[in-house]
C-alpha cells in the first residue's frame, strides 16, 4: 500500500472494479476468485469492492466451522454441502488456515475430498493462504464472506483450523459457529474451554464411532451447564462425517441457532460486535500504513533504539507526523502554537 493509496478513498470506481463487481453478481467463478485475490493481496482497490458489493450482503447464511486439526471439519463441510445441494441451494466456501504458514498440504487435501464439489456450478470453494502481517487474515476473511454473501450464495461455510485469537475473530463474523471436536480429547476440552468455547452455537463430536464418545459427550453437557454466561445453551450433537451421520441434525441445529438469533434480538448486538471489530481492524492498518508512508516510523524508530526516545514519544512523533502531512488544520494550530 502508498501513501496516494491511502488517502485516495474517493477516486472514481476503476474498469477493474467495475468488470469484478458485475462478475461477482452474476456468481462467475473467476470474478469471485479474482476479488478474493484482490483482498488477500490488500490492494487498496478492495475498499471499493466491498463498498459496491455492500448492498447486496445480509442474504447468505454464515456458518462457521471451527476447531482443532483433523476433526473432520473439512469432512463434515463436504456432506453439508452435499445435502444442502440437495435442495439446490448454492454454497460458498472459504477454508482459512491462519496458522500454519504451510497450509498448502492441507489445502490439498481438502481439494482431494471435496473433489466432486469443485466441478458443481453451485459450489464455490476458496482456500485462504495464511498472513502474517497485522490485520492480515481476518479482515481478508470477513471481505472474503461479503464477496460470496453479495455473489448470491444461499450458504457460506468457514473452515477454520485451531483455537487462537484470529479464528475467535474471524468466526465472530459468522451467525452461527459450529465447534467440532473429537471423542478423547480431554486436555483439547480445556483448550476450547480457555479459547473459543464461549462463541460456541453448537458442538458437533465428530468421529462418534469411536470410543469415549459419551464422556466427551458428558464433559461437554457439564462444561456447557456450568457456563453462566452464554445467552443460549448450545447444542451438543454426535456425527460420523465419513458415514454421512448426524448431519441432518446439525443442519436442523443450526437453523434453530439462527431462528433463536432473530427472535431474541441478540442477532443485532452481534452485528454490532463484529462491525466494531471489522472497522478497528481497518483503522489499524490504515493508520500503520500512515504511520509507515508519512509518519517516518523508520526514521522515529531509529531515535528509539538509539534511546534518544522512549516508546510512547515514539509513537508520539509518529502520529503528529502523520497528522502533519494528512489534516492541514491540525498542521496550522501546532505552527501557531
Ligand atoms: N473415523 C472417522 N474418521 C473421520 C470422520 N470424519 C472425518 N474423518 C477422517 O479424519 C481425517 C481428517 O478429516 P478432515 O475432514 O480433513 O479434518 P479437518 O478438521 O478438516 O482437518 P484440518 O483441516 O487439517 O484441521 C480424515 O482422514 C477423515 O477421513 C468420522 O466421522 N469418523
Ligand atoms: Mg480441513
Amino acid at each position: 500500500m502508498t501513501e496516494s493509496d491511502v488517502v485516495a478513498g474517493s477516486e472514481a470506481l476503476s474498469t477493474e472494479i467495475a468488470a469484478l463487481v458485475v462478475g461477482v453478481r452474476a456468481r462467475q467463478p473467476r470474478a469471485i476468485g479474482r476479488a478474493i485475490s484482490l483482498i488477500e493481496d490488500r490492494r487498496h482497490s478492495r475498499g471499493q469492492l466491498i463498498g459496491e458489493l455492500y448492498s447486496h450482503i445480509g442474504r447468505a447464511r454464515v456458518i462457521g466451522i471451527t476447531g482443532p486439526p483433523g476433526a473432520g471439519k473439512s469432512t463434515l463441510v463436504d456432506r453439508l454441502t452435499r445435502r444442502l445441494r440437495e435442495d439446490d441451494e448454492t454454497v460458498g466456501i472459504l477454508a482459512v488456515d491462519p496458522t500454519s504458514p504451510f497450509s498448502g498440504g492441507a489445502i490439498l487435501g481438502d481439494r482431494i475430498r471435496m473433489q466432486n464439489l469443485y466441478t458443481d456450478p453451485g459450489v464455490f470453494i476458496r482456500s485462504m493462504a495464511t498472513r502474517g502481517a497485522m490485520g492480515g487474515v481476518t479482515p481478508a476473511t470477513h471481505d472474503a464472506v461479503d464477496v460470496l454473501d453479495a455473489a448470491g450464495f444461499d450458504w457460506v461455510l468457514v473452515e477454520t483450523v485451531g483455537v487462537g485469537q484470529d479464528e475467535v475473530d474471524i468466526v465472530r463474523s459468522v451467525e452461527t459457529v459450529l465447534l467440532v471436536t473429537v471423542p478423547g480429547l480431554g486436555d483439547d476440552i480445556q483448550a476450547i474451554k480457555a479459547g473459543i468455547m464461549e462463541i460456541a452455537d453448537v458442538f458437533v463430536i465428530n468421529k462418534a464411532d469411536r470410543d469415549g464418545v459419551e464422556r466427551t459427550y458428558r464433559d461437554l453437557q457439564m462444561m456447557v451447564s456450568m457456563d453462566e454466561g452464554t445467552a443460549r445453551r448450545p447444542q451438543i450433537l454426535k456425527a460420523v462425517a465419513v458415514r454421512n451421520e448426524g448431519i441432518e441434525e446439525i443442519l436442523s441445529a443450526v437453523r434453530d441457532h439462527r431462528r433463536w438469533l432473530r427472535e431474541s434480538g441478540e442477532l443485532a448486538g452481534r452485528r454490532r460486535r463484529h462491525l466494531r471489530l471489522r472497522v478497528e481492524n481497518i483503522l489499524k492498518e490504515h493508520v500503520l500504513a500512515m504511520a509507515e508512508e508519512s509518519g517516518g516510523l523508520e526514521s522515529a524508530l531509529e531515535r528509539g533504539l538509539n534511546a534518544l526516545s522512549d516508546p510512547y514519544a515514539v509513537a508520539d512523533s509518529v502520529i503528529r507526523g502523520v497528522l502533519r502531512r494528512h489534516a492541514p488544520s491540525a498542521q496550522r494550530a501546532e505552527t501557531e502554537e
